[in-house]
């Protein structure tokens, strides 16, 4: 297994280029590959998400209106990062150090690439990564496309028009 483990090594190094900050947060919703066709579609890490909200408000909606209010997301984050702790902190002082982040950062964008390389051959392929760079791009637009400000290829992608593709 030696070989696979560097060859995704190399990949989460290439990807943590390419993908900055919303990859965290896109490696803790399960991916699938819902009608087969061999790649995560938008639709599907759309979906994916959904999903993931939705049983995110299932399990943090305390009082059971339907909604996280402000404290109930308080509770979900501050579970979510006893748990990233739990999980990452390796030499048990309860905080993650600077190389635990980092473990903790490679660990998640590994998980995302295992998820988006449907045909598992070690490599997130340009087609398999399709479905993931459309929605980064869409999501950097609505915020206003303040992405690009760390690992931006080249500057301003924006022009591209890759909207309707
Ligand atoms: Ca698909
Ligand atoms: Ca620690
Ligand atoms: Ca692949």
């Amino acid at each position: 297994m030696k070989n696979l483990n560097k060859t995704n090594t190399t990949i989460a190094a290439a990807l943590t280029v390419l993908i900055s900050a919303p990859a965290w947060a896109m490696s803790q919703v399960t991916l699938t590959d819902t009608n087969n066709d061999g790649i995560i579609s938008a639709d599907e890490i759309t979906q994916a998400r959904e999903a993931r909200k939705a049983a995110a408000v299932i399990e943090f909606d305390t009082n059971g209106d339907g909604e996280l209010s402000r404290d109930e997301r308080k509770v979900m984050k501050e579970t979510r990062k006893t748990t990233k702790i739990a999980q990452y902190d390796t030499d048990g002082d309860g905080k993650l150090s600077r190389a635990e982040k980092v473990t903790a950062k490679e660990a998640r964008q590994a998980a995302l690439n295992t998820q988006l390389d449907v045909n598992q051959d070690g490599e997130v392929s340009d087609a398999e990564r399709a479905g993931f760079e459309q929605v980064r791009e869409e999501r950097g637009e609505r915020k206003g496309g303040k992405h690009g400000k760390k690992g931006g290829k080249k500057g301003d992608r924006q022009n591209q028009s890759t909207n309707d593709q």
